[in-house]
């Protein structure tokens, strides 16, 4: 039995040896240009654009044919997408898995909405390839997964949340309210997958201490953890160094955010995914 991996780029994953694995890309739009989320985008060039750009700014997720191209060369697929609550990419993967299973009823998909996105979706992605890899069965493999999922977690810290705000994906108002859209905020991925804002530490230094904080409230007990950064390699490497602190031998990698978390997150934006095992 064949299978394969399948997320949408805002898992940062663009790339994984693991597995048999492919992304689709979510694209940035801008008055001047697109930018699609793939291996070929220079993202550094995308992130000092966006500095300058005038005009709206905006992104689009991948569509049914996208998802359909990708999912089609295999037996087995589990795909995973960013939180429906604030993209279609889900809803376009959904359809695709309609009408692949309907061409081909003996194809298997499974499509998985991580209610999140970013590092925790990379710490599923992982554990997937490892559970394809021990031979298991679809169904088994399905339900392990969506156990898994119940143990990790996401927390991010962004220092802008104007691109954000400016595509609806957290409420303005709430934004404005709380006083948050100039200065840094510690955040954690809600239950349903939206944006939930707890804190405004001050410094940077104290935005770490902030993250191990909600990460200790919310259960994290030692478990891995995947970090991705945008344009913030120092901050990065710095919670590392925390968390191994104060954790002992935690299994901790590093990656740079790609297009879409790149222009959501934000210049110094960290995004943590943790398992709470
Ligand atoms: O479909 C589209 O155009 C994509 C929309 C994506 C919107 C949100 C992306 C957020 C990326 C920000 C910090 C973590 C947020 C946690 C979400 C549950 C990064």
């Amino acid at each position: 039995m064949k299978y394969k991996i399948v997320s949408d780029s805002s898992s940062n994953l663009l790339s994984f040896a693991a597995a048999p694995y492919a992304t689709v890309p979510l694209k940035i739009i801008t008055a001047e240009q697109e930018y699609v989320d793939d291996a070929a985008l220079d993202v550094a060039a995308m992130i000092k654009d966006l500095r300058t750009v005038k005009g709206k700014t905006g992104t689009s997720c991948p569509n049914i044919h996208e998802w359909k191209q990708a999912m089609a060369d295999a037996d087995m697929v589990f795909a995973i997408t960013i939180t429906s609550n604030l993209s279609g990419s889900c809803a376009a993967a959904l359809q695709a898995k309609a009408e692949l299973e309907e061409e081909n009823p003996a194809q298997k998909i499974c499509v998985l909405d991580s209610l999140s996105t970013g590092p925790e979706m990379q710490l599923v992605i992982e554990k997937l390839a490892a559970l394809c890899a021990e031979g298991k069965a679809f169904e088994a493999i399905e339900c392990e997964i969506r156990e898994y999922m119940t143990h990790t977690h996401l927390i991010f810290c962004l220092e802008s949340m104007a691109n954000l705000a400016r595509n609806g994906r957290v409420n303005p108002v709430v934004a404005k309210v709380a006083g948050v859209l100039g200065i840094r905020i510690v955040g954690v991925a809600s239950a349903v997958g939206t944006l939930e804002l707890l804190h405004k530490p001050r410094g940077a230094e104290k935005a770490l201490l902030s993250i191990i904080d909600v990460m200790r409230e919310n259960g994290y007990r030692g478990g891995a953890v995947r970090i991705a950064h945008c344009n913030n390699e120092v901050g990065a490497t710095k919670l590392a160094a925390k968390l191994r602190a104060a954790f002992g031998e935690v299994e901790i990698k590093i990656v740079p955010t790609t297009a879409l978390c790149s222009f959501y997150a934000e210049e110094g934006g960290l995004m943590i995914g943790y398992e709470d095992i």
